[in-house]
């Protein structure tokens, strides 16, 4: 059974007989070459720095209730196949060997949104398809990648973290074997849960728990373990799984296993490959209760592609899948990002797997209090596989990549302003201020965020910094703070634990009435939790940070 889940994601990208391979890329070719440049040449790309200035593209009608986007001038150098912010405020992108066999320059890039400036530097081994989180200290983790490509793949058992503050690797320690498509989820702890992903042509069997520093045997992982399972922590601190496999499953780190009977099994009832799945916002008026919604993928052999969606209430006394609000059209490699006003923007894939022109260009909006979509303006640029969107610090999304043909790739990048940055009549939304918050925050424990526009705020969220790849961000987490207003300040009190929201740097944003978002600043929550997990001196570290900003 798990050689045939794995079999049937391999054969998507490497068992195609040649013929068909031969008559998609004709097919595509002449849209691609409007849409793709060729993967630079160059053997070596040097540190380097380049500055472009964004330019304006087609306005949409109405932005106030679609949103915008826009294409940079500025182009991405390297494949961005990985991608996740840093509380630095720059992304780490990740490319490798960037999908292509017999490029032996790994590469990996900073790139600064605030500056649009880029750099791209070498790495060290090929980190091309690996998993990736963030660390409670603020640390990408680098969770293996690829040793070879195609019969077999042999995936990588190396790890490394990026420190953000000097940009650079360090390997840590290795995982039981190789992991190519694997998932990691940051527990309550802190500690990293990781599995799934193909060692030498076959499914990695362990699942372990560690921190980079060390890797723990936790179990063994569920009979038909998707590639890049799609999980997310509960607050009750079980993870929950449900994708691309229609029989959701449950770990539970306590007891290192996967929990007896499995699941629900979801309205659809089949894969969904190359769908996504997004833990929905943890609000107060929810009673910080945890929803789960997928999106989109497909099932199949080639694979037919579904615009449903489904809802979960985990909290529910016996949780089970109901059908969500269908997408405006079928979707898979799509992408999911909250925002800080709750809702969800949803975008990118494409109706047939890999093939260009059934490229969905539309996005769209969930707002979960009306369970319903609105249109999310409309992308310039095809995002199918390898595509990726992250929030920005500023309240906007960027979306860069898209890869479904060896070799080549879409270097434009574009970015979303969301619909609560502009007003009525399309002139840009005043937006309330965020003077100074803590650079650390620990559970259950008051801070003050100064803000002129304290009377006017309606609520206060921390939503952690993504990190996403293969249309899945294994980070992001809205939760929802409690505040009290005071005169030029708030009274904010922290998550109540590593469960709720775990160990970490988040974006904290105030909202306003109008639903209109501050620009974030980055907010280390930690705790206990995260003292244990990580017991040398990098607990120690974070209360030494601590302070106002
Ligand atoms: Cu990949």
């Amino acid at each position: 059974m798990r050689a045939n889940r794995f079999g049937r994601g391999l054969r998507l990208k490497s068992m195609l007989p040649a013929l068909a391979i031969v008559a998609l890329v004709l097919a595509v070719a002449a849209a691609r070459a409007q849409t793709a440049h060729s993967q630079p040449p160059l053997p070596f790309i040097e540190p380097s720095e380049t500055h472009s200035r964004t330019k304006a593209r087609v306005a949409e009608a109405n932005p106030h209730a679609t949103g915008q986007w826009q294409t940079l001038g500025q182009t991405m150098p390297i494949n961005p196949v990985h991608m996740a912010l840093m509380h630095t405020g720059k992304v780490l992108v990740i490319s490798g060997s960037g999908n292509d066999p017999n490029e032996h320059t790994l590469l990996a890039a900073v790139w600064n949104p605030a500056t649009l400036t880029v750099r791209t530097f070498p790495i060290s081994w090929d980190m091309f398809c690996s998993g990736m989180v963030v660390l409670p200290d603020g640390k990408p983790l680098v969770l293996g990648g690829t040793i070879r490509y195609d019969s077999p793949w042999i995936g990588e058992p190396r790890t490394a973290e990026f420190d953000p503050a000097t940009e650079k690797f360090t390997n840590t320690r290795k995982m039981s074997g190789g992991r190519w498509y694997p998932t990691g989820t940051v527990l309550g702890d802190g500690k990293v849960l990781v599995y799934s992903g193909l060692d030498v042509g076959s499914g990695n069997p362990t699942v372990e728990i560690g921190t980079g520093q060390f890797w723990s045997p936790a179990g063994t992982a569920f009979g038909g373990v998707p590639l890049y399972p799609r999980e997310h922590l509960l607050p009750d601190g079980r993870v929950f799984e449900d994708g691309a496999n229609a029989t959701s499953q449950y770990y539970d780190p306590a007891s290192r296993s996967f929990t007896v009977p499995p699941g629900p099994t979801t309205v659809l009832g089949a894969d969904r490959n190359y769908g996504t799945s997004v833990l929905l916002p943890l609000t107060k008026a929810g009673g910080w209760k945890p929803k789960v919604m997928i999106l989109g993928g497909g099932s199949g052999d080639p694979p037919i592609t579904t615009a449903t969606t489904e809802l979960i209430d985990l909290a529910a006394p016996s949780p089970a899948w109901v059908s969500g609000p269908p997408m405006a059209q079928p979707r898979m490699q799509l992408n999911a990002t909250l925002l800080p006003d709750g809702k969800g923007l949803v975008s990118g894939g494409s109706t047939t797997d890999e093939i260009t022109s059934t490229a969905v260009l539309e996005a769209q909006l969930y707002d979960p209090a009306a369970n319903s979509f609105s249109s999310g303006g409309t992308m310039e640029f095809p995002r199918l596989y390898h595509s990726n969107t992250l929030l920005l610090p500023d309240g906007r999304v960027v979306a860069m990549g898209g890869n479904p043909e060896r070799t080549v790739y879409v270097p434009q990048i574009e970015i979303y302003s969301p619909p609560y940055l502009f007003n009525a009549d399309a002139s840009p939304a005043k937006r309330p201020v965020l003077d100074s918050a803590p650079r650390v925050a620990h559970y259950r424990t008051h801070f003050k965020v100064r803000t002129p526009d304290a009377p006017n705020i309606q609520a206060v969220v921390a939503i952690r910094a993504g990190a996403v790849t293969h249309a899945f961000d294994m980070e992001q987490r809205l939760v929802e703070l409690t505040f009290v207003r005071k005169a030029g300040s708030l009274d904010v009190l922290a998550p109540a634990r590593g469960n709720l929201a775990p160990p970490g740097y988040y974006l904290l944003f105030l909202v306003d009435s109008h639903g209109v978002p501050s620009v974030a600043r980055f907010v280390q929550i930690t705790g206990p939790e995260y003292a244990a997990a990580y017991p040398k001196s990098k607990g120690g570290k974070a209360k030494a940070r601590e302070g106002t900003s």
